[in-house]
Order: C-alpha cells, then sequence, then structure tokens
C-alpha cells in the first residue's frame, strides 16, 4: 500500500490529463471552450488533499484490487466533491470568497460560469466513470455497482440531502440535535462512506468487508465535520484556507452551537472510536485507515 501522499499524486495527475488547461480564447467543435474549462480546472487543481479518491484506492489495494483500474472512479469522486465546493460557495449558499487559499470560482469567473463549471465537473464525473466501465465489460456488474455508490452518496438522499437541510435550518434559525445528524451524514459523512463502498464494489468485497468500510467512512465523516465546526472557532484561515468564524456569524447548526466546545470535542472521540472499531476485521491491513484517522483528530486544517 501507498502513502496518502502518493495516492493524492496519482489523482493529481489523472485529473490534470483528464481535464488539462486551455489557451485563452480556445475552442473547437466537439471539444470544451476555454472560459468553461479553464474555470473548472481552476477548482480541480486548487491543491485539495485529495483525501476521498486517495481513500477509496487506499481501500482498493487493502482489498487486493488494483489502484490503477480504480483511478477513473477515485478522480471522479473529487470531481464530485469540488462541484460540491464550488456551488457551496455560491452567493445563493454558504458566499464564500476564499476556497482552498484562493479567491473562489465565483470571484474569478462570475456567478454563471461558476454553476456551469460546477454543472460541468458533476457530469464529467459520471461520463469519466462510465466510460472507464465501459473498457472493461466483462467487469460491468462490479463497474456499475461502484457508480450505483458514488450516485447514491452524492445524491438527493446523501450531499445534496444534506446540504437542502443546512440551506433549510439556517434560514429557518434553528434544528435541534437530530437536524445536525442528518445534515453532517448527508453533506460530508456520506461522500467519505460512499466511495468506499464504491472501493469495496470494485474489489468484489464480501458484504461484512462492504459493512466494515461503509461504517469507518460514516464515522470518519463525522469526525471530520466535527473537527471542521471547531476549527471553524479554533483554527487558522491561513492554515485553513478559508474564511473561518463564519458558522456562528451566519447563525448554522453546527457541532459547536448545538453540543459546545467539551460536547463537540466528546464526540470528536466518541466517532475515534467507532471509525478504528468498524476497521477490527481487517486487522494489520487496516493501518492505513487507523493512521488517517488519528491523524484527522489532530488536524489543523
Ligand atoms: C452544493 C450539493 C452541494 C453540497 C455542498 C461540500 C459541501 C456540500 C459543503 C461545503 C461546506 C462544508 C464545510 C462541508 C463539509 C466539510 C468539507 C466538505 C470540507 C472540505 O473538504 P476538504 O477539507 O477540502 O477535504 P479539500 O479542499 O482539501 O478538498
Amino acid at each position: 500500500m501507498k502513502t496518502l501522499h502518493e495516492y493524492a499524486d496519482m489523482v493529481e495527475a489523472r485529473l490534470d490529463a483528464l481535464l488539462p488547461e486551455m489557451a485563452d480564447g480556445a475552442y473547437e467543435m466537439g471539444g470544451m471552450p476555454w472560459l468553461l474549462a479553464n474555470s473548472m480546472h481552476y477548482s480541480l487543481m486548487a491543491g485539495g488533499k485529495r483525501l476521498r479518491p486517495a481513500m477509496l484506492l487506499a481501500a482498493v489495494e487493502m482489498l487486493g484490487g488494483d489502484a490503477g483500474e480504480a483511478l477513473d472512479f477515485a478522480c471522479a469522486v473529487e470531481m464530485i466533491h469540488t462541484y460540491s465546493l464550488i456551488h457551496d460557495d455560491l452567493p445563493g449558499m454558504d458566499d464564500d470568497t476564499l476556497r482552498r487559499g484562493r479567491p473562489t470560482n465565483h470571484v474569478v469567473f462570475g456567478v454563471g460560469p461558476a454553476i456551469l463549471a460546477g454543472d460541468g465537473l458533476l457530469n464529467f464525473a459520471f461520463e469519466t466513470m462510465l466510460r472507464a466501465a465501459s473498457a472493461h465489460p466483462q467487469r460491468a456488474a462490479a463497474n456499475l455497482a461502484a457508480i450505483c455508490e458514488i450516485a447514491h452518496g452524492s445524491g438527493v438522499t446523501g450531499m445534496i440531502a444534506g446540504q437542502a437541510m443546512d440551506l433549510h435550518c439556517e434560514r429557518a434559525d434553528g434544528g435541534d440535535a437530530g437536524a445536525l445528524d442528518y445534515i453532517q451524514r448527508g453533506k460530508t459523512a456520506c461522500m467519505f462512506a460512499y466511495p468506499l463502498r464504491a472501493a469495496a464494489r470494485l474489489a468484489d468485497a464480501d458484504a461484512a468487508q462492504l459493512t466494515a468500510l461503509s461504517d469507518y467512512g460514516m464515522a470518519f465523516g463525522l469526525l471530520f465535520q466535527a473537527t471542521d465546526d471547531l476549527l471553524d472557532v479554533t483554527g487558522s484561515a491561513d492554515a485553513m484556507g478559508k474564511t473561518l468564524g463564519k458558522d456562528a456569524a451566519s447563525g448554522k447548526l453546527t457541532c459547536v452551537s448545538a453540543l459546545g466546545i467539551d460536547g463537540t470535542r466528546a464526540r470528536i472521540e466518541r466517532e475515534h472510536r467507532a471509525a478504528v472499531d468498524a476497521l477490527s476485521i481487517f486487522g494489520a491491513r487496516a493501518a492505513f485507515f487507523v493512521q488517517l484517522v488519528d491523524d484527522m483528530v489532530e488536524r489543523t486544517h
């Protein structure tokens, strides 16, 4: 198995090949115009940690599968994640001007082009996975099952559902612990759990392995969001590469607003334990994932 950085480098190189930059003013029939290509490229190649695709690749290798064959599925997850960040930053959603340490997409390219860059990344993600699946017809069932997992996790009962409830609670200026859980499972944890479920499908995992990875991903995602909420209050904007302190200012429902700082720390501890416990069936083979969740508890960005 590789390190997080090695998996992230694989993803970085493949994304750059799938979506190269274009010369200003360039377009051709059947291809993309420069403004669309370059606004998609701007956010996609802006130095994200590549956590979700790296975890997908590591899970495939842990289960004895081929990371090379899974690479386009991993890249698609990063495209979907990046689209969600572009749309989340729009004036009609979180209205943010800093992301991944750079001005947000709509600040640079305008709101209309930023909507299209997000739409473009979402659509291109599925095109990329379907192309990869079509190249290996003998693996059609596993590949389609993986695509379904990614569609489900990022879709209307997953990430989009969480984001919709988040918007609703912010506008209604309310929401209880149940709503908090629904939001954070949907908008954040599903984008870890379902790529891991996709990895299990790609590597022909058994039912127990699928459940274990799914449970780990959910716990990891809840922990990740709880640390994000804590860092919004206690972190550094330079390290995080985004505006901090916005959650409290906008009256957002977060772990800190619902549970307090100590309650948030307790949640982080609880989900940390749940994540490590979920991995027990893999024994020493899960060292990458144990290390990753240990590092998340300590993260500053
Ligand atoms: C627009 C449908 C739609 C959904 C948006 C991603 C999202 C849902 C909202 C962003 C706000 C937020 C704090 C989400 C949860 C945590 C999160 C996704 C943080 C960013 O992920 P990182 O830290 O970012 O992995 P990088 O830049 O490293 O990829």
